[in-house]
């Protein structure tokens, strides 16, 4: 009985240090408190975990990246800061390398599922996981100006609504930036030398599975629709982590009156006392709310008259002459808006922002009218949920559609549409689901399958197979409902050869 007692001991002293690891752990939450020595894993070696290593490194703890795919460029600048690194194939060799450097904290990229065995072995011993956004609200005092933060999700438009919203702060004079998924981590924002004042962050459903504690001071849930399934699990744990965007929001939750779900969240989140909800949407806008009236955007969320009163900020027209008069373009404007009123910037300032504003590149991007056919590029619709926005607005539609579809049905998107199809055309290796979706409503209208997989020759096939569809007054759209990595480097690699295509018909 004497071993058992032993091994007892040792079990119970075990869990007594990793409860005080965790304690100290939870403790730190300023950049000025005492990091140096914390032995932390850093799983995964993109532009997150990069930047995670870099700031921690420099905060005096003990760093390695732990990875499965080399990268030159990254590992050289590891060796130079001093963080110890090991890249290796397999979650088996990785997991035993996690294991052998017995961390104290691990921080994961975003690109981790929630049941990966690295952090579910973490997990299991008490021991703290992060991700990098909530490392950086613990970090975020590193200068005096300590930023406001302003968060959006979505499933579709988050990208826009971030550049936009970061416009509008600035044509109010603030100094802010963008940040999150929308490709430059949190960390580089937060260890700029002058601070902000506010940085708008895009978060992803990966970042917001892993937020922690933080507090935004206005936040947005644009949409709801079905993504990422395979890597949440579910719909209602996508739901969950996209609604973690409103917890303990200061000052405005602002959600879509088009969409119950987005309300649903702001009605659920624990809030900061006397933080508002703030709708938007293409309609008459009620009290604390956003939207249309007699073709002007208006705010009546921030005025002190708002019963029967608005501001206007500017014209639906105005919009239509800068091709920014999409519906779902004019959606992210108003969301934006009030995000941006919310923080103070004036009406006016917000119109100058917008009439400013250059929309990026393969997001519902008109190439040219060839022939009489209207050529569209919206490679940037990774999931149903864009392509759906972008085929709403149309009629006569040839459609390039396929890719990875990421676990989501494609039907439903094809039978809301089907009225408006010319044709398809399929690309993308996954084509068996999409190619029964289309025969199944489509009837007799041509539906052709690109069974090219070469990325060199994919849009040259798909650009012309489109052409011969395409009767003047059409349109064709390259919207493609699904991510492009299994033909294409990304989505913009897509839209750029889906470009070239088109141009050789001019
Ligand atoms: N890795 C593994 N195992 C895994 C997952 C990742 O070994 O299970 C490794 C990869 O091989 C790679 C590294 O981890 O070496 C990359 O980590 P990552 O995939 O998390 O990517 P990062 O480069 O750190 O970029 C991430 C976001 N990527 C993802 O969420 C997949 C970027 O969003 C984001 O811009 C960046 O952090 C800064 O915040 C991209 C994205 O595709 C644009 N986002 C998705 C979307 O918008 O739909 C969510």
């Amino acid at each position: 009985m004497v071993a058992a007692a032993v091994t007892e001991g040792n079990v119970n002293e075990a869990n007594i240090y990793a409860k005080l690891v965790a304690e100290r752990v939870a403790g730190l939450t300023s950049w000025h408190d005492d990091w140096r020595g914390l032995r932390v894993a850093v799983l995964g070696l993109g532009v997150t975990g990069f930047s995670v290593a870099d700031t921690l490194v420099e905060l005096g703890a003990r760093v390695r990246v732990i990875y499965g795919a080399p990268d030159a460029d990254r590992e050289r600048l590891l060796d130079v800061i001093g963080s110890e690194r090991a890249c290796l194939e397999g979650d088996d060799a990785q997991l035993e390398d996690l294991v052998r450097f017995d961390p104290e904290l691990v921080v994961v990229s975003p690109g981790y599922r929630p049941d990966h065995p690295l952090t579910e072995w973490a997990t299991e011993r008490g021991i703290t996981v992060w991700g990098d956004i909530e490392l950086g609200w613990r970090l975020r005092d590193k200068t005096s100006r300590i930023a406001d933060w302003i968060c959006i999700t979505g499933t579709n438009g988050k990208t826009t609504t971030t550049q936009l919203t970061a416009h509008m702060l600035q044509a109010g004079g603030l100094r802010v930036t963008p940040a999150g998924n929308i490709g430059s981590p949190i960390l580089d924002a937060l260890r700029d030398p002058q601070g902000y004042d506010v940085i708008v962050v895009e978060l992803s459903s990966f970042q917001l599975e892993r937020i922690g504690e933080i507090s935004p001071f206005a936040s947005v849930c644009l949409n709801f629709a079905d993504d990422h399934l395979d890597w949440h699990g579910s719909a209602e744990a996508y739901w969950a982590a996209k609604a973690r965007v409103y917890d303990n929001t200061q000052v405005a939750c602002v959600y879509n009156r088009a969409d119950a779900e987005t309300e649903r969240m702001v009605e659920e989140a624990d809030v900061v006392e006397g933080a508002r909800a703030i709708s938007f949407g293409l309609d008459t806008p009620p009290p604390s709310g956003f939207g249309i009236v007699e073709g002007l955007l208006v705010d009546r969320g921030f005025h002190a008259e708002r019963r029967s009163e608005a501001y206007e900020i500017l014209s639906a027209e105005e919009l239509q002459e800068r091709g920014i008069g999409q519906p779902h373009m004019v959606q992210n404007i108003l969301a934006a808006a009030a995000l941006a009123r919310s923080r103070g910037v004036e009406p006016g300032e917000i119109a100058q922002a917008v009439l400013a504003f250059t929309p990026d590149q393969h997001r519902a991007q008109q190439l040219a009218e060839i022939r009489g056919v209207h050529w569209i590029d919206d490679s940037k619709a990774t999931n149903a949920h864009a392509a759906d926005a972008s085929l709403r607005a149309m009629n006569d539609v040839v459609w390039i559609l396929g890719g990875l579809l990421k676990g989501v049905d494609i039907d439903e998107l094809v039978a809301k549409h089907a009225k408006r199809l010319r044709g398809a055309v399929v690309i993308g290796v996954d084509r068996a689901p999409v190619l029964a979706a289309l025969r199944r409503h489509l009837g007799e209208r041509p539906v052709v399958e690109i069974a090219e997989e070469d990325s060199e020759r994919v849009m040259p096939a798909a650009v012309s197979a489109a052409a011969e569809i395409a009767q003047p007054g059409d349109t064709v759209l390259l919207s493609p409902a699904a991510a492009s990595m299994d033909q294409f480097e990304s989505y913009s690699d897509r839209g750029r050869r889906f470009q070239a295509a088109v141009r050789e018909l001019e």
